[in-house]
């Protein structure tokens, strides 16, 4: 049965969509190939980051000519002033859904519509933080726990608490570096008041900042994100799906969500599943209800029901364009301006259901504790009801698709060890069996694949051509966000991918029946990967910047992804971009977020556009940390 296995290439997708795109022609509407036509050459002041509009005296823009903007800003403030302000937005939007999940447990009812699923997760953090649990119920215990989950957020006094997770070296460097992360409010704050006219002109204090405010995100709201995310709708834990555009039913309703934030994907799940709902597709002439998921809204619901998961960013337009799409529901984040009058070109119908997300040619449902499960069966009934609407000469859908196995939080990656060496250890609490992997070479280490796609290069081939390089050398690669998509879409989530393994990888995958690539989650969730990265270098006793891991974004594109980069690299692990991170026109951005960085807290970024140079780096990269271990 392996030998059958073949995985699906960046020129089979590539032939999807231009088959797709006829379509859109079809229908005289522009999709993302045309729009990067119109806007290619990009601005060469934009794309150095050396274009300053942040006062009225501006635009200014850098040039030999020019060296100084009208206040005398130079390149490396403009850049490093544009650099910080990315990181600050991209925390702004992780930890801003975070504090959403942790206000939906914070209204949580025994019969409401959002519960406590993992009691055991909730009791763990009551401990962690020292809330009485003794006596008392359930969901008053949920309730002061995410009253103290709140206050993180804008804390007037100390740092977050969940860094407290980290390893102690790491907290001894964020306190002496001064980027120990206080309120996650109160950094994004501090960024955009530095980076105002008039503050921080000195470019060092920038990359510090984003380095602190990246902090507050990955160890703060995109961890308070994960966590609340877990009580609320469980942790987590490995189950098999299917992805790419191939999972759209010809005679099914379909229902696609999309963005982030998983207070609305959970109520469609939910509900679709009712006898009533059910019913009604029926009666509307559909075998069923077909719910698929998008971006990351995809990778929360396909972790925790098995949701099969349409695909990834600049997969957006595409699934529009297949003609079988009933209503696209949107929470935050990644959502295409563009899904509006290109949903009116078809009988599909979108909804936005969050303030944060208002987007023209939505029905907007503003989404409450309150009334959830009534937006959800208004979204399914409009849903169901529209089936008899689509135009028969519109319809195409691609048939590619792959099995997937998902859902590998940390406690999904113990158990799975668990099952291969559970004869050494009564419970398993350890990563010790996957130290012992790589301490003995049959793993050389491991990468962490995250990030989004991007035109700038060739969508999805950088991502998958570098995970079946690393997989090929015996590097295990953890995944979130439109990485683990990629590899979804590609089949590296299917456990027959073993076979492109190296011998020593393809050992461990048998072992331990997962596949090379372990889906994590969605963006929020690579504060699991934190978690690893210090679990590992805890029970391993090295430090986290000793580790032969990597983190890489070879297709970045979002703000949010530079709040990650920073976080990691904060804690310790080497950043790998295939997208400059445009702060190009200035030498001195370059030096201090690669060598400065790497000074301050032990790792850097490492640039290189060349997808094939950028996975050698990062081989010998690995090879160098076994090295310095002597393993
Ligand atoms: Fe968005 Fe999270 Fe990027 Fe994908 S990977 S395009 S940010 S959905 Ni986060
Ligand atoms: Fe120009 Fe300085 Fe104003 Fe920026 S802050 S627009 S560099 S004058």
């Amino acid at each position: 049965m392996s030998e059958v296995f073949q995985t699906t290439t960046v020129e089979q997708m590539e032939a999807d969509t231009a088959r797709l795109y006829e379509n859109a022609v079809k229908v005289g509407m522009d999709v993302w190939q045309d729009r990067v036509k119109n806007q290619t050459p990009h601005c060469g002041f934009g794309e150095k980051g050396i274009c300053c509009r942040i006062c009225s005296m501006g635009p200014c823009r850098i040039s030999p000519k020019a060296p100084k903007g009208i206040c005398g800003a130079n390149a490396a403030t403009i850049a490093g002033r544009n650099y910080l302000r990315m990181a600050a937005g991209g925390a702004s939007a992780h930890s801003d859904h975070g504090r959403e999940c942790v206000w939906k447990m914070y209204d949580a009812t025994a019969d409401g519509y959002y519960h406590v699923t993992d009691e055991k997760k909730l009791y763990k953090l009551a401990a962690e933080w020292g809330v009485e649990t003794e006596g008392r119920d359930l969901y008053e215990v949920a309730h002061e726990v995410a009253e103290m989950g709140l206050n993180e957020y804008g804390k007037i006094n100390g740092f977050q608490k969940w860094t407290q997770r980290a390893t102690e070296e790491r907290q001894k460097v964020w306190n002496e570096q001064g980027i120990m992360p206080r309120a996650v409010d109160r950094e994004v704050v501090t960024a955009m008041h530095m980076t105002h006219m008039g503050c921080t002109a000195d470019a060092e204090a920038l990359v510090r900042q984003a380095l602190r405010t990246g902090l507050a995100d990955g160890w703060g709201g995109s961890m308070a994100g994960t966590e609340f995310t877990d009580i609320l709708y469980g942790t987590p834990m490995p189950k098999e799906t299917e992805g790419n555009l191939g999972v759209l039913d010809k005679e099914m309703v379909n229902i696609v969500c999309h963005g982030h934030d998983p207070a609305v994907s959970e109520m469609i799940v939910t509900f679709s599943e009712t006898k009533e709902m059910q019913d009604l597709a029926r009666a509307n002439g559909a075998k069923g209800i077909n719910i698929v998921g998008l971006c990351c809204t995809a990778n929360e619901i396909a972790m925790r029901h098995g949701v099969k998961m349409a695909g990834n960013f600049l997969q957006q337009e595409n699934v529009l364009l297949t003609g079988v799409v009933e209503a696209i529901c949107v929470d935050v984040q990644c959502i295409f301006p563009n899904i509006g009058p290109l949903s009116e070109c078809f009988h599909t119908k979108f909804y936005t259901t969050s303030p944060i997300a208002r987007i023209p040619y939505s029905t907007y449902l503003p989404l409450t504790s309150e009334n959830a499960g009534e937006v959800a069966k208004e979204i399914i009934t409009a849903a169901c009801n529209n089936f008899k609407n689509r135009d028969e000469s519109k319809i195409f859908i691609p048939d590619h698709k792959h099995k997937a196995s998902v859902g590998y939080s940390c406690e999904g990656i113990k158990g799975q060890l668990d099952t291969v060496t559970n004869s050494h250890f009564d419970v398993l609490d350890t990563y010790q069996p996957l130290i012992d992997c790589v301490t003995s070479g049959v793993l050389r280490g491991a990468v962490a694949m995250v990030g989004c796609n991007n035109p700038k290069v060739r969508p999805d081939w950088s991502h998958i051509e570098i995970m079946k390089k690393l997989i090929a050398n015996d590097v295990v690669i953890v995944a979130t966000g439109c990485a683990a998509q990629a590899a979804s879409k590609a089949g590296l989530l299917d456990k027959r991918s073993k076979v492109l393994c190296g011998e020593g990888l393809r050992r461990v995958c048998t072992l331990a029946d997962i596949p090379p690539v372990l889906h994590m989650g969605s963006c929020v969730d690579i504060s699991r990967m934190m978690l690893l990265v210090c679990g590992i270098a805890k029970d391993w006793g090295i430090e986290t910047t000793q580790l032969p891991v990597l983190g890489c974004a070879p297709e970045w594109m979002s703000e949010k992804a530079v709040s990650i980069a920073n976080y990691v690299v904060a804690t310790g692990i080497d950043v790998y971009l295939g997208i400059d991170p445009l702060v190009g026109g200035s030498d001195q951005m370059m030096d201090l977020i690669t060598n400065g960085t790497t000074e301050w807290v032990g790792a850097g970024y490492h640039i290189n556009t060349d997808p094939d140079q950028l996975v050698e780096d990062m081989l010998n990269a690995i090879e160098a940390k076994r090295d310095a271990l002597g393993i």
